[in-house]
């Protein structure tokens, strides 16, 4: 156990994470699991908080005692610093909103699998996305509590873990009705895994936004910069200047993506079958997919199922008639504001394999 500067008691993990991650569930990164997507396959909308893809940054998941717990809100941009307990927050207005959270390097793989562009990283394929309920309360309402003033302009959750992972966003985004100081996921009282006592949710952007084991909120009227907007999380490479002290443009919001719910790769036996799978948006619904079984030639509608619901995501499923041999299943999604998935051909480079969002080739063998 360690005295933590503000109060908090924090005792380490000795592995990186402590809910069970068996191999039949999750890929096992360096310091990631990534959720193995055919978990997507099951009936319900919401990703099981046992199968939910777990990133840390850092060494080890904290256990953070929230007996000693505060979160303090402070900086130039706030009238009246806060101190809230644990209890403080529960007793605070709260909203339920169900969204993805998706890592900003979900995707890397493909980049080396189809583009001959190998970025270091984990290399995750579409598992480093889950959708959950998230209860939790409305940034803007702590931030009120706090006398935010109207010169604001950066608000900094910093995480409770041994490297206080702290990822600054503009005040426009704090602000927003569905950006979160987060208590519980799925109905239960958030996982240490998952932030433990109160994590961000910042809706549609890159996961590394949404800080676990908050302790504090900083709140500027500069610009604030951590190595998590300079350095990683930022967009890098001939076709992104730097942007100094960032060396490139600072990611923000996800791409839209689809997903095969099947093990990668699938084996499939012969005949006519209905194949599931996701397409999730960060800003829209999802307005359709379409499914190519020819490498992207030709492209046929999918039927969307179940909740829509814009930054969560939507299911999909697609009936074919599979001969024996080889196969390829390429999804490609559409959402209501009109983006929709490029061709692998046209998704641009950067140098750390962030925001893929082309549509993937999924590679399948059908036994007769
Ligand atoms: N304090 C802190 N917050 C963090 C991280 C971290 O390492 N430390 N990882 C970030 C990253 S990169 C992602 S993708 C999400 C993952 O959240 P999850 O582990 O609950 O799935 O948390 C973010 N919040
Ligand atoms: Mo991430």
């Amino acid at each position: 156990m360690a005295q933590q500067p503000d109060g908090a008691t924090v005792a380490r993990s000795a592995r990186g994470h402590i809910k069970p991650t068996p191999e039949s569930w999750f890929f096992l990164h360096r310091s990631s699991a990534e959720m193995r997507f055919e978990a997507m396959a099951r009936p319900a909308y919401l990703t099981d908080t046992a199968r939910f893809y777990v990133r840390n940054l850092g060494t080890a998941t904290p256990f953070v005692d929230v007996a000693s717990w505060r979160l303090r809100v402070h900086g130039d941009g706030v009238a009246r610093p806060l101190d809230l307990s644990y209890d403080d927050l529960l007793a605070l207005p709260s909203r339920t909103v169900t969204r993805f959270l998706e890592c900003a390097g979900n995707g890397r793989a493909f980049y080396d699998l189809f583009l001959g562009h190998r970025a270091p990283g984990s290399q995750w394929k579409f598992g480093g996305f889950g959708i959950a309920e998230w209860r939790g309360v409305p940034l803007a309402e702590i931030l009120d509590r706090a006398g935010l003033k109207r010169e604001a302009v950066d608000v900094m959750p910093v995480g409770l873990d041994a490297e206080r992972v702290a990822r600054p966003m503009p005040i426009g985004k704090a602000l927003a009705a569905d950006t979160l100081l987060v208590y519980a996921m799925n109905g239960a009282p958030l996982l240490p895994d998952h932030g433990f006592p109160a994590r961000l949710l910042v809706p549609g952007w890159v996961g590394s936004a949404s800080i676990k084991w908050v302790g504090e909120i900083v709140v500027a009227t500069h610009r604030l910069f951590t190595p998590w907007n300079t350095t990683s999380y930022i967009l890098k490479g001939p076709l992104y200047p730097p942007d100094p002290p960032a060396e490139g443009q600072i990611v923000t919001q996800q791409r839209l993506k689809s997903a095969v719910a099947l093990p990668w790769p699938a084996t499939l036996p012969a005949g006519r079958q209905t194949i599931v799978g996701y397409a999730w948006s960060p800003v829209a619904e999802i307005a359709r997919v379409a499914v190519s079984l020819d490498g992207g030639q030709l492209f046929h509608p999918a039927t969307l199922t179940g909740p829509n619901i814009a930054a969560a995501g939507s299911r999909w499923e697609f009936t074919l008639d599979a001969r024996p041999g080889p196969l390829t299943i390429t999804p490609r999604a559409t959402d209501a504001a009109g983006n929709c998935q490029p061709r692998l051909a046209a998704q641009p480079l950067n140098d750390h394999g962030y925001l893929f969002g082309a549509a993937v080739p999924h590679p399948v063998t059908v036994v007769g």
